[in-house]
């Protein structure tokens, strides 16, 4: 009688017939790590309506302990980001040693320079000298926070534009825009990065003052080797190569990290992966190629990338939602850890078209969930992390002892 084998020993002997060195495939994906969003478990939604969750976490020491519970499930999400003032506390020493005992780190620092009333018309481009200080003595408080918290990642975006042409000088506001980063990239200590974040709209509608890749990566370049580019995946025009940019700066050394979501049409709060997972797997794919390159600068690149997911959800629950983004991040980090890399280079050099597209639809139409559930049994945690969310019983938990916080009626809450 044939022996009886499971779905992940059938995969592994696939993979190895097709010389995948599996026990490296699983190594990697055990130091894969993927960092949380505190806005994700506060409530939080559109400019439309925020639909409070019952037991959504109502202030960052809850938001913390709902990422160490996605990070026990998921094993890969070890680190949170935080967002300034939303999740200001007096002593950043005691928050960060409160998360330590959770098992998990504070991940970069998100200075908030777009909710102040006076920042009506920008922050570090707004036209008065005033309000130009505080945004830049807010990022510099930041820049504190990050020493204080043991985070190595100061992480920037700004709402900067204008609504009509005219209104303001895009010169003069490129200028103030550099002059601010300079001065907050000479306080950085060593071992922080300034990532900067690009949007092409929105909130402004006429002009962004940081619409695109090419301009952040030029600011970078002006400011120094601690500035990299941060790619959001949402920003971006409809029909954008995102793994073309990426590529680019990886290629470039100054790829410092991502906002993973997904966009649909103009919000970018959908859970990564969901709307466009081809193009996840091509992100991954060049990454994993970055990290193979012979070229010490560009690998160096790549595994200093911080991997971040930037989503607030308004329908789909809190915790879940992160849960179903990690897991669709290592999906697509282990399909193309799957590519074969050797083939894919020889059918380019051939010139031989759609051979070289079938190395990457290969790895990509591979089935890596029994692969993933293995890494995960090896690593002492449940095989799926959302089936042991859903019998944790961990969110009706909250909602009986946190119940349903007010969001109020409409608009960004962020916390
Ligand atoms: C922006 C951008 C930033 C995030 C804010 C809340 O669209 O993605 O990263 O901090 O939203
Ligand atoms: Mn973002
Ligand atoms: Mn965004």
């Amino acid at each position: 009688m044939a022996e009886q084998r499971t779905s992940y020993e059938q995969l592994a002997d696939s993979l190895s017939a097709s010389g995948v060195n599996v026990d490296a495939v699983k190594s990697a994906l055990k130091t894969q790590h993927i960092e949380t969003p505190s806005w994700g478990y506060g409530n939080s939604g559109t400019r439309f309506k925020v639909f409070p969750w019952p037991g959504a976490a109502r202030d960052v020491y809850e938001k913390l302990t709902d990422a160490a519970f996605v990070h026990k499930l998921t094993g890969v999400a070890p680190s949170v980001a935080l967002h300034i003032p939303w999740d200001r506390v007096d002593d950043w020493s005691a928050l960060r040693q409160y998360a330590e005992d959770l098992g998990i780190q504070i991940g970069a620092i998100n200075p908030n320079v777009f909710q102040d009333d006076v920042y009506r018309l920008g922050s570090v481009c707004h036209p008065a000298p005033a309000v130009r200080r505080r945004a830049i003595e807010h990022m510099l408080e930041c820049v504190e926070i990050c020493q204080a918290t043991n985070s190595t990642v100061l992480s920037l975006w700004f709402a900067d534009g204008t609504n009509y042409a005219g209104q303001d000088s895009i010169c003069a506001r490129k200028h103030r825009l550099f002059d601010a980063l300079a001065e907050v990239y000479a306080a950085l200590p060593a071992g922080v990065r300034m990532l900067i974040e690009y949007k092409f709209f929105e909130p402004a509608f006429y002009h962004t003052d940081l619409p695109d890749w090419g301009t952040a990566y030029a600011l970078t370049l002006k400011l120094g080797p601690q500035a990299q580019v941060l790619v959001d995946t949402g920003h971006h025009p409809q029909g954008t190569n995102v793994e073309q940019i990426v590529a680019f700066l990886l290629d470039e050394g100054k790829l410092g990290g991502f906002h993973f979501n997904s966009r649909k049409y103009a919000d970018d709060d959908l859970i990564v992966g969901t709307v466009n997972p081809f193009e996840l797997f091509c992100i991954f794919n060049e990454l994993v190629a970055a990290e193979r390159t012979d070229d010490p600068t560009v690998a160096e690149c790549a595994y200093h990338v911080a991997y971040m997911i930037d989503q607030s959800h308004n329908i789909e629950g809190k915790i879940e939602p992160m849960i179903v983004s990690v897991i669709n991040c290592q999906n697509a980090y282990a399909k193309a850890l799957l590519v074969d890399r050797t083939a894919l280079a020889e059918r380019q050099a051939a010139g031989d078209v759609l051979g070289a597209h079938r190395v990457l639809i290969e790895a990509y139409e591979t089935d890596v969930r029994p692969l993933l559930a293995q890494v995960r049994a090896e690593a002492g945690l449940q095989p799926d992390p959302i089936a042991a969310f859903r019998a944790s019983g961990y969110g009706e938990k909250a909602a009986h002892e946190r119940g349903l916080a007010a969001a109020g009626g409409s608009g960004y809450q962020g916390a």
